[in-house]
């Protein structure tokens, strides 16, 4: 079988196939958002595209993740069903939420996703409470929280960091380090940019990588993965990578003033997924007809999930009050 760093081939495949679904599915909300259709705040994942699909390509299905409100990448890259996602940002009845919850409340039990929380740092006790779980079952899983360098701020990221290595729970901590919560950048909330290192107090394995470069994240979300399976218990790894848009929203924010227009533009130059097809490029590893494949049956996925979104029907009146806690 044809390998590349000892990844096989239909493996780089899938990193490439991937990236470009939560790519090509943030790109289509950015179109059809000003139709006003959608109603749901949206939190895009446009830069921060090689964590998910690195870090998910390594878990299986029976695999928990636990995400935030820039969750879409994350459940793309899990295998949730875009119609089903699509649909959910409608506000339509055949939404994961019944239409009820928006971007920020996507959940699909069947493939691991156990929910989605616009509370920051909340899905961490959530996550090593599965793991703990799974551990005292004995069933194999691994549970992974996926949250920003915002969540570091709370002490439930410190709470759970300390039961998780205490217990040696499967979960692992993957924080998307991508410098800004809100409009508020790292250094004006923590004394230093060092979020890897706050794995060892509490004696646990702390990574820092480069979130940008696919096989860096694959490779080191596989050893931490594979360990955590193995009972040797949990790790943290800060992946650095930057969001192309503002915090909320489809537009760009340079203008706004807390983060310089040449950063944005350094940060698009080192895009993931063009780093990644000119590696694969550059190595034969695919030709530029099948990506252009690859991407066009990525793009009728994603217009027949828009189709579907829009042909579904909104939940009606008498289904308000079902479903709400
Ligand atoms: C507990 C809590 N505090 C504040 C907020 C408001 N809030 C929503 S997202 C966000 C920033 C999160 O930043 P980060 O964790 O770095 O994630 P990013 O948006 O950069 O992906 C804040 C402060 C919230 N939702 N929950
Ligand atoms: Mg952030």
């Amino acid at each position: 079988m044809k390998r590349h760093n000892n990844i096989p081939l239909i493996t780089l495949r899938k990193m490439l196939r991937t990236m470009f679904t939560i790519r090509r599915f943030e790109e289509k909300i950015i179109q059809l958002y000003p139709q006003q259709e959608m109603k749901t705040p949206v939190h895009l994942y446009l830069g921060q595209e090689a964590i998910a699909a690195g870090v998910c390509l390594n878990l299986e299905k029976k695999d928990y993740i636990f995400s935030n409100h820039r969750n879409h990448g994350h459940c793309i890259a899990k295998g949730m069903d875009l119609k089903i996602i699509m649909a959910e940002l409608y506000g339509k009845q055949t939404g994961c939420s019944r239409g009820k919850g928006g971007s920020m409340h996507l959940v699909d039990i069947k493939n691991g996703i156990m929910g989605t929380s616009a509370i920051v740092g909340a899905a961490m006790p959530i996550a090593i409470g599965a793991a703990l779980a799974s551990q005292m079952k004995n069933d194999k899983r691994v549970s992974v929280v996926f949250f920003g360098d915002g969540a570091v701020d709370e002490g439930a990221f410190h709470e759970s960091l300390n039961f998780a290595a205490l217990k040696r729970l499967p979960a692992i901590f993957i924080c998307e380090n991508n410098f800004y919560a809100t409009n508020s950048p790292l250094l004006a909330r923590q004394p230093a940019d060092n979020i890897f290192q706050r794995a060892k107090p509490y004696l646990i394995k702390g990574l820092r990588v480069d979130g940008n470069d696919i096989i860096k994240v694959y490779k080191s979300a596989k050893d931490a993965i594979e360990s955590a399976r193995r009972g040797n218990g949990p790790a943290l790894i800060e992946y650095r990578t930057y969001r192309y848009k503002q915090h909320v929203g489809t537009r760009y924010d340079h203008e706004v003033g807390y983060r310089p227009k040449e950063e944005l533009d350094t940060w698009i130059k080192n895009c993931p997924i063009k780093r990644f097809k000119n590696f694969l490029l550059k190595n034969n590893l695919i030709s530029l007809d099948e990506i252009e494949r690859i991407q066009a049956c990525i793009d009728r996925e994603i217009e027949e999930a828009v189709v579907f979104a829009k042909n579904s029907r909104f939940p009606g009146k008498d289904e308000l009050l079902e479903d709400v806690y």
